[in-house]
């Protein structure tokens, strides 16, 4: 009952490169799931990976006995600048990713994220006097405002800084030096490594962003330790906690990895899921109107406060449909367990699949979670109602997969979750939104996440508020 995996056929050496297409790499990956179904083999320089798009797949590679991360690719370049930081750690195998899921799993849990709310809502704030300035006819270059905003609030939260991007218009320096990480980190990722060794201009200023970053990342570090504070912000959580297990605290290194990561992880991924929903808000009028009347009926004109997050479930729900719809993080890897599985060779759908010896297998969640069987005929149709609570506690397991899978999920979910309702409540507190361009219909932009491309609003002040 054996069936190979399809796949385009691709050329020599090069293999499938040509498949795959240079701008958007991700629209041409879900058409090929569109062209080969459920599970999909691409090779690129002698490198295979299968890509699985269905529910019933994504539910069997997500069985932690059998399955564990993959860092690779572009995830395995942005190891040069932050190691066995969180999110690029090797497990089984790195300790320093247990050491610091130990110690910040209570930083990012709910108690700890209630505590920063008071510095989200300050910068929040700072979008919305942004906004009202402009006026009503202004278009507001939606994405990347609401990236000042989410690293603002983690440089905020994360180190102790301020990077203050609503008083400049171009990139603070450290911004400037992570995203010369991340986009050298892609572009290495994409070549053989013989290029990415040689002594060119390029390479050295890969490495000399790196460096700037960790030195900038050891100085706040000092200064917190010099001058302590008595915050219950994730800088101090990472100097001053301790592993319930080993007794250990995390080093100056794997503190300084992982305050890159967190800028890094926290602001792409947060930015455009506001910007796709605000996208969507403005498709979908009634959908709009109802979290607008959410807003007025819960929180009105007063200050919005804490306690209010909870009391969201239109917009909670618009959050997730955002999600599932449009997952900024589109994809994750995975392969099978180094220590637990013991098949050989390992397979899928049953003994149906055969992989190759420690095949990446990468879930592609923004495909998985338009399957008819879990989501119905309008599956592609926005519709938030099917995520109120009620409905969304009714979903299979592993059918909504925006944060990645068990152990090595997100863990800064909740932290972008209150970031996100108390924008999206505060926005439509104060302004009417209009799309500056009524035709502009869904573009997007690919880097190690997505985003809307060309997006533009207009926003005016609302009656009765000043
Ligand atoms: Mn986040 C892991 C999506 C916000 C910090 N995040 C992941 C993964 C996905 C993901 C998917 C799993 C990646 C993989 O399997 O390779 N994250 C998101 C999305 C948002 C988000 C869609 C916002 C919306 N993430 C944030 C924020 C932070 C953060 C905010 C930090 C403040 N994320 C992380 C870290 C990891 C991670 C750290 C790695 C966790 C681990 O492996 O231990």
């Amino acid at each position: 009952k054996e069936v190979p995996i399809p796949g385009p056929k691709g050329v020599p050496f090069l293999g499938n490169i040509y498949d795959i297409e240079a701008d958007v790499p991700l629209n041409s990956i879900h058409l090929m799931a569109d062209n080969y179904g459920p599970i999909y083999r691409l090779t690129t320089f002698g490198q295979s990976r299968v890509f699985v798009s269905s529910h019933e797949l994504v539910d069997e590679v997500c069985n932690e006995e059998r399955f564990t991360k993959k860092v690779a690719g572009g995830l395995k370049e942005i190891r040069n600048g932050v190691h066995d930081g969180l999110f690029t750690a090797d497990w089984p195998g790195e300790e320093n990713w247990a050491v610091a899921h130990r110690v910040l799993v209570p930083a990012f849990g709910p108690l700890a994220i209630r505590g920063m709310f008071d510095e989200m809502y300050d910068i929040a704030t700072q979008l919305v006097m942004k906004w009202a300035r402009l006026g009503p006819n202004a278009p507001i270059t939606v994405t990347e405002d609401f990236t000042r905003l989410t690293l603002d609030t983690i440089a905020l939260c994360a180190m102790g800084t301020r990077f203050n991007s609503f008083y400049h218009d171009e990139m603070h320096p450290f911004v400037e030096a992570m995203v010369g990480l991340l986009v050298g980190s892609g572009v290495r990722a994409q070549r053989p490594t013989l290029l990415n060794n040689l002594p060119t201009s390029e390479n050295a200023k890969y490495w000399a962003d790196i460096e700037y970053l960790r030195n900038l990342a050891q100085e706040l570090v000092d200064s917190r330790k010099n001058n302590p504070e008595d915050k219950k912000d994730l800088l101090n959580a990472m100097i001053l906690g301790r592993d319930s297990q080993t007794g250990r605290g995390l080093t100056d290194d794997s503190i300084v990895d992982n305050m890159i990561t967190f800028l890094i992880a926290g602001h792409e991924t947060t930015s455009g899921m506001l910007s796709f929903l605000f996208y969507y808000l403005l498709k979908t009028p009634h959908a709009y109107k109802k979290a607008q009347e959410e807003v007025d009926r819960v929180i009105g004109k007063r200050k919005i406060t804490v306690d209010d997050m909870s009391q969201l479930p239109y917009i909670n729900a618009v959050m997730r449909e955002t999600l599932r719809l449009r997952p900024t993080a589109p994809i994750f890897g995975i392969h099978a367990h180094p220590d637990k599985n013991k098949e050989s060779p390992v397979t899928l759908g049953g003994g149906k699949y055969v992989l190759q010896d420690d095949e990446t297998i990468l879930v592609l969640a923004g495909k998985m979670h338009l399957d008819p069987k879990v989501y119905g005929a309008d599956a592609e149709e926005f519709k938030p109602e099917r995520m109120l609570d009620e409905n969304f506690e009714k979903l299979p397991k592993n059918a909504w997969k925006p944060f990645g899978n068990g152990m090595r999920g997100c863990i800064g979910r909740p932290f972008a979750w209150q970031e996100a309702q108390l924008v999206v409540a505060i926005l439509l507190q104060n302004f009417n939104f209009q799309m500056a361009n009524p035709s502009y219909d869904l573009r997007i932009k690919q880097t190690l996440t997505v985003k809307p491309k060309d997006f533009f609003m207009k926003a005016s002040l609302r009656d009765g508020l000043d």
